[in-house]
């Protein structure tokens, strides 16, 4: 997906059920601006675009309790379903809060499709089945098909085969995980007959790139040398992490609400650019810590 270089672009990484981020992200008046407005608003005006890095559903480490009532739950066929509603809630309400975005303002707001866009759980076409806190993957699917039925599953499914993997910037490029390897203009268009890069571009553990494969899709894709690759995937413990010789910038952290905004014509420097609109802790702006919990 080619960007708007005109355009100020906002970076969200993994969402993960947190309807109040995106809220807060709309909300949000970057300072690059040219006017004292709404991130909102300035995609309504095609002054701005929006670009989530994927994984809109699981809430993460912060359900944890939950996930475990859940899986309850599910193991008795969901007679019960308290918790999994209180998940699926915040799952289903995050994606249609931006699927209603997409469709109201598609040429400002970009969905990519991370590994976590698998509601069908399955295993091929790039995608794994997901377990992280429980059974995750497996208990979305059953509660979609008992609760929603089949048509919807498959509707949702085609969706999230649909997601594009690569934002490409004027001098930045996005996706959801760190490239295992490089990936040319031709692989990522054909990607839907490329399991290997749905699956090289979404599922890469800290360590798991080709050495090299951050330069290479910086150089393949861009003209400029200076150019960074952004991404989430990974958690953080500070307000991002730089791996691959300082190229590539991971912006996950689960504990905090963390985005990139990117100006045009205007160098990116990250100790200004990613901007932290809400933490637990003091979050020291720009510590790197790239540790995988
Ligand atoms: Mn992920």
């Amino acid at each position: 997906m080619e960007l708007d270089p005109e355009r100020i672009t906002v970076i969200v990484p993994d969402i993960h059920a947190r309807m109040d981020l995106v809220l807060r992200v709309l909300s949000h008046r970057p300072e690059s601006a040219d006017r004292d407005e709404q991130l909102l608003t300035l995609l309504q005006s095609g002054e701005a675009q929006l670009v989530c890095v994927g994984d809109y559903v699981h809430a993460e480490s912060r359900a944890y309790g939950r996930w475990l009532k859940a899986f309850e739950e599910f193991s008795g066929g969901y007679i019960e379903h308290e918790a999994m509603d209180a998940e699926m809630r915040e799952s289903l309400g995050t994606v249609e809060i931006l699927l209603e975005l997409k469709r109201a303002l598609p040429d400002a707001v970009h969905l990519l499709k991370g590994n976590h866009e698998n509601i069908a759980n399955e295993e091929g076409s790039g995608n794994l089945p997901f377990g992280k806190f429980a059974y995750e993957g497996a208990m979305v699917a059953a509660y979609m098909e008992q609760f929603y039925g089949d048509e919807v599953l498959e509707a949702f499914a085609r969706v999230e085969h649909l997601y594009p993997l690569l934002a490409v910037g004027p001098d930045f490029l996005i996706t959801h995980a760190e490239p295992q390897g490089f990936y040319s203009r031709t692989d990522v268009i054909e990607y839907r007959n490329k399991p290997e890069v749905v699956f090289g571009l979404t599922w890469t553990p800290n360590d798991g790139a080709e050495t090299g494969s951050v330069e290479q899709m910086i150089s393949h894709y861009l003209d400029t040398t200076d150019a960074l690759h952004f991404g989430g995937h990974r958690p953080v413990r500070g307000a991002y992490a730089v791996r691959a010789e300082g190229r590539y910038v991971q912006l996950h952290n689960p504990d905090a609400q963390i985005i990139a905004i990117l100006a045009p014509e205007r160098p990116i420097d990250l100790s200004r650019d990613v901007i932290i609109l809400n933490s637990k802790g003091d979050l020291s702006h720009g510590e790197a810590s790239g540790e995988d919990r």
